[in-house]
């Protein structure tokens, strides 16, 4: 319940207490100071931005002596710890969280209305920082909640990108996309390091020489060195007083590179190498898979790894000591292969810099390292042609080399002249142009390599790594990944929050997730159901509310079941079969006007990759599709098309409490795992999903009866690949879906115009990679039973609250439970708040 409503503080013992204190009284108190001494404003001038900053600085101020604290403990307990390394963090707005995780949301909303500020324009105003493109990113995130909470000392390191995540406006139904210009206004979530900084070299040559004592020692005389600093933010635990550390490397040009040019006299050519260095960490990469060859991705992966690993072998020294017991002090996880440079960088740093011989550092770097795979789509397979690493990265091509070079000799006395199997193992792909394969270089390079649930870690051990799970199966785990309650229940659905802890009578349920159990007993209350049923509408009442602000589009809360589809657009994540389905009901409709139906808001959110022609006609498909039924009155009164624009954490954090059914439609075998799954489901959706990533574990824990399942499993989606399989027979042999495709075809939806969806309708009858045709009709007769089953209030809500009742696995709190135990043997450390 809300903390005990004291205008004393506790004695002035530290600076917690003279400055920090939790009660309203100093929450007001700080508020005002803050706006004026850090902002510099009187109350009466005051802008909504400067509102905002009071706040964050007030909240930031409170987590400051934790974050400390915890610095202190980790280090002089000695701490064994986990460092994330991870490209993208997308973290989403820290102010609502903080206050959660503090504990204090209660008494500052109520601080707030005593001085009279509109707290949730407060809240709107933040920027969130969108360092990240989609589930893997956010993932990431998660799991720094879920590491402070369950109290395991982390360092999160990734890279400051200037620009993030671009925002997203639609314009005559097409994709714009403007610059994300978070740091615009500051940053006063981060801690600037400057004295934190490390050099980062690129291109040159290598010379081989003998040191002092005759051993045989490498030199990178590299033509570029940049530097990177720290900016740290601290990552809150829920009711704890651990906060860890997410570290961020900003590019900059080095003094002395700078110096160096200036000296010779040539100004412009110092500051264009200024402008060169800073361009590293100046944008995300807006790809959820990359982009084949672009050397800057490289530079900026190479970067932050660079640093990061210098960090890690400083802060070793500087308490542990002796670089044989680094992987005792540090485990890395690698967050998929975009970091995966960090195996030949921490050898390099190990050999050339601190005089490790090989076996010794091989040692120490295998000890380290353990690798999440994120995906099994051969195009997002990361690759670096060896020439672009030989330019960039000499050194480590070179210890590539070697790494490969002792590892295929294993292979081959394993497995005695099987060549074959020693060219499919090699760390380079040696057809068609020579590339290095980074998923191999992680694994190669690791302790522990991972799936993120149950079904992508089948399917790695007997497909993607298949060779390496034969030669060292107690290296393959599986850890499903897991969702923070925190964010995407607690702050992004209060009223249900309230109404959890009210049914429960505690509210242990945000660090226990399986106690949500306890909801189970309710299920069938009428009482809880009318209650669950209000809770759902008043999202939804807000949720129109911005739609209709934001997409111009009058959704009605009360009568509509909202059936959302927010996930990045992709096409074996099938937006396009959703917007068949639309089409199908759309024709129904049209036929038989009087046709009884449940109404539904079809609901899509969701960024394109800017370079991915197909994902952005999908969006324009279903704008299309919007416009026309949204304007036709012979239809508009029993369903309407949505698409809400810059689909990001802030944007999702509306739709998943308002969501009755939650679309995770991917073809079998293709989404690693998903975790907007996990999201929707735990706000309350009922589901509609293949068994696909952790589809597949979401329906065990719910109950396979209460979860609407459609179409071809992973086995059966390959039997029907290796038989060839031909969507024109599916087009030509199913009356109603040759018509829907026909309608698009036809220009229905696009003025007249023939041409415009052509590519999308053609490449479905032709190609259909992802199935959409051979799924179709299970999907539409799934929708079928699911309108049946709305129209039964009843039986709908006992389904969503048991959805929720049995969410627990997906906390990502367990997800990194079972890492610690697992994959690190790292054990908490636990601080008292
Ligand atoms: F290609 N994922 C992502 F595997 O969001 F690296 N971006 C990516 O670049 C990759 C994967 C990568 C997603 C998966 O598609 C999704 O299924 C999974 O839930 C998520 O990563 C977190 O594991």
């Amino acid at each position: 319940e809300a903390p005990a409503e004291t205008e004393t503080e506790a004695p002035a013992t530290s600076h917690e207490h003279t400055r920090t204190g939790m009660s309203k009284a100093s929450l007001k108190q700080a508020y005002i100071d803050n706006l004026f001494y850090i902002q510099g404003r009187f109350r009466e001038v005051a802008t909504p931005h400067d509102l905002y900053m009071a706040a964050a600085f007030t909240v930031r101020d409170r987590m400051l002596e934790r974050w400390v604290k915890s610095a202190q403990v980790y280090k002089s307990s000695r701490a064994r710890t986990v460092c994330y390394l991870s490209a993208e963090y997308l973290l989403g707005p820290h102010l609502a969280n903080n206050l959660v995780n503090l504990g204090i949301a209660e008494v500052a909303q109520r601080a707030g209305e005593e001085l009279d500020l509109d707290f949730k324009a407060i809240l709107e105003e933040e920027e969130e920082p969108g360092l990240g493109n989609g589930g893997l990113g956010r993932l990431a995130a998660c799991y720094m909640d879920s590491l402070a909470t369950v109290q395991i000392p982390a360092i999160g390191y990734g890279i400051r990108y200037e620009f993030g995540i671009f925002d997203q406006i639609i314009e005559d139904g097409w994709q714009v996309e403007r610059s994300d210009t978070w740091l615009r206004n500051g940053n006063p979530w981060e801690i600037p390091r400057p004295k934190i900084s490390f050099p980062v070299m690129y291109g040159g040559h290598t010379e081989h020489y003998r040191d002092q004592a005759e051993r045989p020692r490498v030199r990178w005389i590299p033509d570029m060195v940049i530097s990177g600093v720290a900016y740290d933010t601290p990552v809150l635990g829920y009711g704890v007083g651990n906060v860890n550390l997410l570290r961020l490397w900003k590019a900059e040009a080095t003094e002395s590179f700078d110096f160096q040019t200036f000296n010779v006299g040539d100004y412009y050519g110092a500051v264009h190498a200024k402008i060169e260095a800073e361009t590293i960490s100046k944008v995300l990469y807006p790809n959820d898979d990359p982009e084949a060859g672009k050397e800057l991705r490289l530079k900026q992966q190479y970067f932050f790894v660079s640093c990061s690993i210098q960090d890690m072998i400083r802060l070793h020294l500087n308490t542990v000591g002796p670089l044989e017991t680094f992987h005792e002090k540090f485990v890395a996880q690698l967050n998929d292969t975009h970091p995966a440079i960090a195996v030949a960088e921490l050898m390099r740093l190990l050999m050339d810099d601190h005089a490790v011989t090989w076996d010794d550092a091989w040692a120490t770097t295998r000890a380290t390292f353990c690798y999440t795979n994120h995906t099994l789509l051969p195009e997002a397979l990361e690759t670096w042609s060896v020439a672009l690493f030989e330019r960039l990265l000499p050194r480590h091509l070179e210890i590539i080399y070697e790494i490969n070079r002792r590892f295929l000799d294993e292979v081959r006395v394993r497995y005695l002249g099987d060549e074959e199997r020693v060219a499919r193992m090699s760390l380079i792909d040696e057809a068609g142009g020579r590339r290095i394969r980074m998923a191999h270089l992680a694994v190669v390079g690791s302790r522990a390599v991972n799936g993120v649930a149950a079904l992508h870690s089948e399917l790695i051990k007997t497909t993607l790594l298949k060779d390496f799970y034969e030669m060292a199966p107690e290296r393959f785990h599986n850890v499903t990944n897991g969702v923070t309650p925190r964010r995407f229940i607690v702050v992004s659905n209060p009223r249900l929050a309230e109404l959890i802890t009210e049914v429960c009578g505690h509210d242990r349920w945000i660090r226990d997730l399986d106690s949500l159990r306890e909801l189970e007993a309710h299920a069938d209350d009428p009482k809880l159901q009318a209650r669950w049923r209000e809770v759902k509408t008043a999202a939804k009442r807000d949720l129109a509310v911005w739609l209709k602000r934001h997409a111009g589009v009058l959704l009605d809360p009360q009568t509509m079941m909202f059936d959302i589809q927010a996930k990045r657009l992709h096409e074996y994540k099938r937006q396009h079969l959703n917007v068949l389905h639309i089409i199908r009901v759309y024709q129904r409709l049209k036929q038989n006007p009087n046709l009884g139906m449940v109404p539904r808001a079809f609901i899509f959110g969701g960024k394109a990759a800017p370079g991915y022609y197909m994902a952005k006609l999908m969006i324009k498909l279903i704008n299309a599709v919007a416009e026309v039924i949204n304007n036709d009155p012979q239809v508009n009164g029993y369903i309407r098309v949505a698409f809400m624009p810059d689909f990001n954490v802030k944007n999702g954090q509306r739709l998943y409490p308002a969501a009755d059914l939650s679309e995770q439609i991917s073809l079998a075998g293709k989404e690693a795992s998903g975790t907007g799954n996990m999201k929707f489901s735990m706000n309350g959706a009922l589901t509609v999903g293949t068994l696909d990533g952790a589809n597949i574990e979401i329906r065990e824990e719910v109950g396979a009866e209460n979860f609407f399942l459609f179409g071809m499993t992973a086995e059966e989606v390959r039997r029907k690949q290796d038989e060839g399989y031909r969507p024109w027979d599916y087009y030509h042999g199913d009356q109603e879906l040759k018509s829907d495709i026909d309608l698009i075809a036809s220009g229905l939806f696009s003025h007249g115009d023939t041409n415009l969806f052509r590519p999308l309708t053609e490449h479905l009858i032709h190609q259909d990679p992802f199935m959409v045709l051979a799924d179709y009709r299970a999907y539409l007769e799934c929708q079928d039973r699911i309108s049946t089953v709305y129209d039964r209030p009843a039986e709908w809500d006992r389904m969503s609250i048991l959805n929720v009742a049995r969410m627990g696995k997906f906390s990502s709190d367990r997800s990194i439970r079972e890492y610690a135990e697992r994959i690190w043997s790292i054990e908490p450390q636990p601080l008292g708040a």
